[in-house]
């Protein structure tokens, strides 16, 4: 812009800022002379109005709390990203599935090392690292309640259970009879269930089986995880799983209110291709598009489970699973046509609509469980699929189709009856309005706005956007490619989230927030009061089971005890020491550090690391840690605290001795 112009701008800026702190009887303490201050600074900054509006809308002062935390996904850095909206500020990384050295993952401390090891079936040496795509917040009656976080790994077939009193891992469950994970996490509205569907599906049983075989031997699964009440722990035992026929299951959520009991999962191809593009046969994409419907997967669980406690159920690695047959037989298993490649289906507030895109369709098709539970009544169905699921007919099922542009993925919903669906091929937000009971006659179904994003959108997410009770009001565009939105930094270029304000009539992007590590996928917006986290463990905390360790000792118990060739040290961490800071063990014995770190105020974190032992450890105030190592090289090791915790904290080290 250039000078004369942006004089203009700014004048006229002036003159909006200053009608507005006459409005607002902002006379004092700064008043209309502040006002104008803004005015200058943004002519000095060379911003327009717009972009002042822009900064405001998501601008948090210093020392103020963001609204929201945003629960995002961490992609194949194996973790979980928390951000403050509308800050947009990270505020934390939680370590999922993936080692993590700063925060005592993986490195010796015996919670981590368990959790890992649980999480990880199988006889080829423990899984370091994970894909999360799909964090799932906890739920009563339909409302995020703020208790625990779910989490899967897209590369395999797991998850992971983080406690939102600490935001830490606290379990990984290893889903038998699923090698790849993707449908869901969804909880159920009182998380009676966590749900998690195969991606790829897996040969039925374990084991091999050659792809010409794909049609027999694999199947894809939907896993239907109980959840403990009391702890937010996985229960295996209680959980079942309902065979499904080999389709890329892909997407899936939870039905609510009008759909309670039901699930739905995406299915891409349903052709069976395999692949095999150097052997003579189509290459995947091709050959997985060449229909044109796929199914969605209608499941009635609260059926199943009775199926399930009736006894109909097969055990197969240690979990109970519905075969197909028994599914289809008791009827808690039904397909409806959905168009080309579906990628994303989301259910609206109500629980009535079902929505669903296909990336090669420009519509959004919404089903309606109301004409789902009739045409299953009156068993409204155009066949079977091959393996005998009825497949209800598409027109008795869809209460309304949208254009919406092209590459729809993903659906979120907002307080009034608007859904907001991410366009990856047009790179946009389009801002739609559902049917009854939010909109009648004309004004439903309809297109209302469209905003641009930078660039590719996969999912993006409302404030509470999956609830019963949206609050709408930001919506942030989770971007697989920002291209020129930032410095170049190498060919590897950030991923791009952009916050979308949703207050007037027109959606307008608002902020750039690039993410330097791995590619997010979903994400959840939950208002910040719900979350009840601790700022400060009670002393001697076990970060297993959030209980007293039985290893926990106040300030002055520190001892050390040889048994045989096992040295075990009660050992306390406070600013500025360990104690005891000197540790005598002879080459090959078995070490057993107990760590109580017996600080009691708000961030006095200690770190303990041993060089060349590959341990480090991250204790937090009143908790305690154990860590467990065979002292096989000798020399003289001076650990230290790997936290600057106080003017002393350099001299926060000690002595770890083993005499050859
Ligand atoms: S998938 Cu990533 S953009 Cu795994 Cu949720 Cu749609
Ligand atoms: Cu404790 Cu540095």
């Amino acid at each position: 812009m250039n000078r004369f112009g942006f004089t203009i701008t700014a004048v006229v800026l002036a003159g909006l800022l200053a009608a507005g702190a006459y409005l607002f009887g902002a006379r004092s303490a700064g008043g209309v002379a502040g006002f104008a201050e803004v005015a200058r600074i943004a002519q000095v900054r060379q911003l327009a109005p717009a972009d002042v509006a822009a900064a405001v809308r998501s601008f948090v002062p210093p020392g103020k709390h963001d609204e929201y935390y945003m629960i995002s996904s961490g992609g194949h850095g194996g973790q979980v990203l928390v951000v403050g909206l509308p800050s947009m500020r990270i505020l934390k990384v939680i370590a999922a599935f993936a080692n993590e050295p700063w925060q005592g993952f993986g490195y010796g401390a015996d919670w981590s090392e368990t959790i890992l090891d649980q999480g990880t079936a199988g006889g080829n040496g423990r899984l370091t690292w994970g894909d999360t795509h799909h964090p799932a917040l906890s739920e009563t009656n339909g409302e995020y309640d703020g208790r625990w976080l779910y989490i899967n790994d897209r590369a395999h077939g797991r998850i992971a259970m983080i406690d939102l009193r600490d935001f830490r891992v606290k379990q990984i469950v290893d889903i038998p009879n699923m090698q790849t994970s993707h449908g869901g996490v969804f909880a159920t509205p009182n998380t009676d269930y966590v749900h998690v569907s195969s991606k790829v599906p897996t040969v039925w049983g374990g084991g091999y089986a050659p792809l010409d075989q794909y049609k027999d031997r694999y199947r894809g699964v939907s896993a239907w995880l109980a959840v403990d009440r009391e702890t937010g722990r996985i229960d295996l035992a209680r959980s079942f799983q309902i065979e499904l026929p080999p389709y890329n299951q892909d997407l899936a959520d939870a039905g609510k209110l009008a759909s309670d009991g039901w699930g739905f999962i995406n299915s891409y191809n349903t052709e069976m291709a395999i692949g095999g593009n150097m052997e003579g046969r189509p290459p995947l994409e091709a050959g997985a598009s060449a229909r044109d419907f796929d199914y969605l997967h209608i499941i009635n669980w609260k059926k199943a489970e009775e199926v399930v406690r009736a006894g109909k159920f097969e055990t197969r690695n240690g979990v109970r699973v519905i075969p197909l047959g028994t599914a289809i037989a008791e009827g808690l298993l039904y397909f409806a046509p959905e168009p080309r490649s579906p990628h994303g289906v989301d259910v609206a507030p109500n629980g009535r609509y079902i929505v669903v895109s296909g990336k090669l369709d420009p519509h959004t098709t919404v089903y309606d469980i109301e004409l789902i539970k009739k045409a299953i009544a009156e068993k409204n169905f155009e066949g079977t699929d091959p393996f005998g699921v009825p497949i209800l007919k598409f027109d008795a099922v869809v209460a309304g189709r949208v254009n919406v542009g092209n590459g729809p993925l993903h659906t979120q919903f907002d307080e009034r009856g608007h859904a907001y669906t991410s366009l990856f091929v047009d790179s946009a937000v389009a801002k739609w309005t559902l049917g009854e009971p939010y909109f009648r006659g004309e004004a439903a179904w309809k297109l209302v706005d469209k905003v641009s994003v930078h660039y590719n959108i996969g999912h993006l997410a409302t404030a509470e956007g999956d609830t019963v009770s949206p609050d709408g009001r930001y919506l942030v565009a989770l971007n697989k490619w920002s291209v020129d939105r930032y410095p170049v930094i190498g060919p590897l270029h950030p991923q791009n989230f952009q916050l979308i304000d949703l207050a007037g009539p027109k959606m307008q992007v608002v902020y750039d927030m690039p993410i330097p590590n791995a590619e997010p996928h979903y994400a959840q917006i939950i208002k910040a009061d719900k979350i009840k986290a601790w700022a400060v463990y009670p002393a001697g905390t076990d970060l297993r089971t959030m209980g007293r360790s039985p290893y926990a000792i106040e300030r002055g118990k520190e001892r050390i005890e040889r048994r045989g060739n096992v040295v075990t040290v009660w050992m306390t961490s406070a600013r500025s020491n360990f104690r005891p800071d000197t540790i005598r063990v002879r080459r090959g014995d078995t070490v057993i550090l107990h760590i109580t770190n017996t600080e009691k105020i708000r961030d006095a974190t200690h770190g303990f690391a041993i060089p060349q032992y590959n341990i480090q450890m991250s204790i937090d105030p009143g908790e305690t840690v154990t860590v467990r190592f065979v002292a096989d090289r000798p020399g003289a090791f001076s650990f230290y605290c790997t936290e600057f915790c106080s003017a002393l904290h350099l001299e926060m080290q000690g002595w770890l001795l083993v005499e050859p």
